[in-house]
């Protein structure tokens, strides 16, 4: 199973930065060169700064026209690049990181998953997108409902990160900012991780590739995880990951059409009966009525750890409102354009042209003595050049 990560924009390459920590290969794509430098973890050989003629790498502030400008110019380049660092031997999946309110991101994200999608039509693209918060307003909340439409023709799968859900936390904006990134690589850390890992039943790329190959729909990764001496149901445990605390998005997980459960912890804690009992609930809650399971059981594990994943989700209250209230403001935008117009033409309405109010000029009305006379007296070589014509 062979992943890479690509960040585009400030949140997706700090996420790609934390992937490239944990020994994935990752590359970022910006348009502010001091985004790039404050990167810690990708080398700097894999760090593209784009539409440098275009903004003098100072980033586009929230304008998705400048980052999809951007990146459509320099695409070559992070082309190339992607090439030289794939060689010869395949990746299964893109995942593509990025922040779905601003301008690089939400911009350039598409123009970059319809290229892979291109060059390489047997690997998936996912796209792993964080929304923007409410309190964001109106540019951001249009940026990603623009950004959802044309991500759900291009990419696989959707992996929206619900920043809402953070806020709930207390923290401030930066730490959880933080803590969410952070969070969002360990679960697809390991995921990929369990792939093609030995295990009593084991989840190879193929089922992976099975579940993400959904269509431009949302999907959305699960966890849960106890200390093995306090797991009392492990049933319990697993139904938890797929509960809306254990979700970044707000889904009905009923809409989804596939799942997949990967289980590592302690032999004698992963009983098939409890593991079945869970497994059966979901694969009939599920509309796709199909979920992928791998057990991995590890004598010197100590804790439990459930990894969930559920694809094709179509109903999600977290995409909603954004769509619903992006519709909102721009027909508010509109409205107000058009009043503004409207206004515009009653005010200037019955107002004549210059020519109802002057005479017409006629040939010889403006007469070049005038127009030398009115020249600084103090120039007078012209008037002598004149006198004499
Ligand atoms: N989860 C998460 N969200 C972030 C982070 N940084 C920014 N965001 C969100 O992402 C959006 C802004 O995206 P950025 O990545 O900063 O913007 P950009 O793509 O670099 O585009 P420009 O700055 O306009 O050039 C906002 O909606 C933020 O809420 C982050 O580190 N983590
Ligand atoms: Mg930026």
């Amino acid at each position: 199973m062979r992943a890479l990560i690509i960040g585009v924009g400030q949140c997706g390459t700090k996420i790609a930065d934390l992937f490239s920590l944990v020994d994935f290969e990752a590359l970022a794509v910006n348009t502010s060169r001091g985004d790039l430098d404050y990167l810690k973890h990708i080398p700097p050989e894999r760090r593209i700064l784009i539409g440098e003629s275009l903004t003098g790498g100072k980033g586009v502030n929230a304008n998705p026209l400048l980052g999809r400008e951007a990146m459509r110019r320099d695409l070559p380049l992070v082309m190339r690049k992607v090439g030289s660092i794939i060689g010869y031997e395949d990746v299964d999946i893109f995942f593509l990181t990025f922040g779905f309110g601003g301008g690089t991101g939400a911009g350039g994200t598409p123009v970059l998953a319809e290229a892979l999608k291109e060059e390489y039509p047997d690997s998936l693209v996912v796209a792993v997108g964080a929304l923007p918060l409410k309190e964001e307003g109106i540019r951001p909340t249009i940026n990603a409902a623009i950004t959802i439409d044309k991500l759900s023709k291009i990419a696989d799968s959707i992996i929206a990160i619900d920043n809402n859900k953070l806020k709930e936390t207390g923290d401030d904006i930066s730490r959880a900012y933080e803590r969410i990134n952070y969070t969002v690589v360990e679960r697809i850390a390991s995921l990929l991780a369990l792939v093609d890992v030995p295990g009593e039943q084991t989840l190879d790329a193929s089922d992976l590739k099975f579940v993400l190959k959904a269509f431009g729909s949302f999907a959305t990764i699960g966890y849960s995880k106890a200390e093995a001496n306090k797991v009392k149901s492990l049933s319990r445990l697993i139904l938890k990951s797929f509960e809306s605390e254990g979700l970044y998005l707000n889904a009905n997980i009923e809409s989804a059409l596939y799942g997949l459960v990967a289980i590592h912890g302690p032999p004698e804690l992963l009983k098939a009966k409890d593991i079945f009992e869970a497994l059966d609930y979901l694969t009939n809650k599920i509309r796709g009525k199909q979920i992928f399971r791998g057990f991995y059981p590890d004598p010197r594990e100590r804790e439990v750890e459930v990894v969930t994943l559920l694809s094709g989700i179509y109903e999600s209250d977290s995409i909603e409102e954004i769509i619903l209230t992006a519709k909102e403001y721009a027909r508010a935008f509109m409205n107000a354009k058009e009043e503004a117009e409207t206004k515009k033409e009653e005010l200037l309405k019955g107002l004549p042209d210059f020519d109802d109010v002057y005479p017409a000029p006629e040939d010889g009305d403006i007469r070049l003595e005038d127009v030398f006379n009115a020249i600084d007296k103090d120039v007078p070589d012209i008037k002598k050049l004149r006198r004499k014509s």
